[in-house]
């Protein structure tokens, strides 16, 4: 696999799939989440409501991720994760190393060749940019994958493309 972090909007990503930093609810929200289903339109969101019906609970747990197409985005699928919120009381980084083994497994069991993460949990979750960094390549590095052979970290800004590329 090659991995590399660009700057961009993730939305845009000329890739098979692309990574939602969702909630445990599966309906959207703020974030890259908001953004993914404003441009992905309300067929992604459709799907989303039927993969939740079948979840105990109504409930995506986090670290674990589930697929559904990509509506108008260039994508062909979306994988939805739930990341962990930051504590400073509790180390939660291996449910967030999880959401990205777990996506690129989802991912690779669709056949995907290429695959863009956001970092997921630095934004509303409140994640640490320098560590979610760290999680997230150490969490793509322990996948095991037949068909994925690119993982592109989309960044939205230049701290985070640094913390990304410091991370690489
Ligand atoms: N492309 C790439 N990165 C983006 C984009 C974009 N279009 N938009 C935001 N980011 P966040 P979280 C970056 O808050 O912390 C939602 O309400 C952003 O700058 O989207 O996992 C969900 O429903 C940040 O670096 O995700 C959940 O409730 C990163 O994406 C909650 O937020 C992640 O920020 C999830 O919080």
């Amino acid at each position: 696999m090659l991995l590399r972090a660009v700057r961009g909007d993730i939305t845009r990503a000329d890739v098979d799939v692309v990574v939602n930093a969702a909630n445990p609810g599966l309906l959207g929200g703020g974030g890259v989440d908001g953004a993914i289903h404003a441009a992905g339109g309300p067929d992604v969101l459709a799907e989303c409501r039927a993969l939740k019906a079948g979840l105990p609970g109504g409930r995506l747990p986090r670290g674990q991720a589930v697929a559904t197409t990509a509506g108008r985005l260039p994508a062909r699928w979306v994988v939805h994760t739930a990341g962990p919120i930051w504590s400073a009381d509790e180390d939660r980084s291996a449910v967030l190393r999880s959401c990205y083994t777990e996506s690129l497994r989802v991912a690779d069991g669709l056949g995907a060749r290429s695959v863009a993460f956001p970092a997921i949990s630095a934004g509303v979750y409140g994640w640490p940019l320098e560590d979610a960094a760290v999680q997230a390549v150490a969490g793509v590095r322990a996948a095991a994958v037949q068909h994925v052979q690119e993982v592109r970290f989309v960044l939205f800004d230049d701290r985070a493309l640094a913390a990304f590329e410091a991370a690489l």
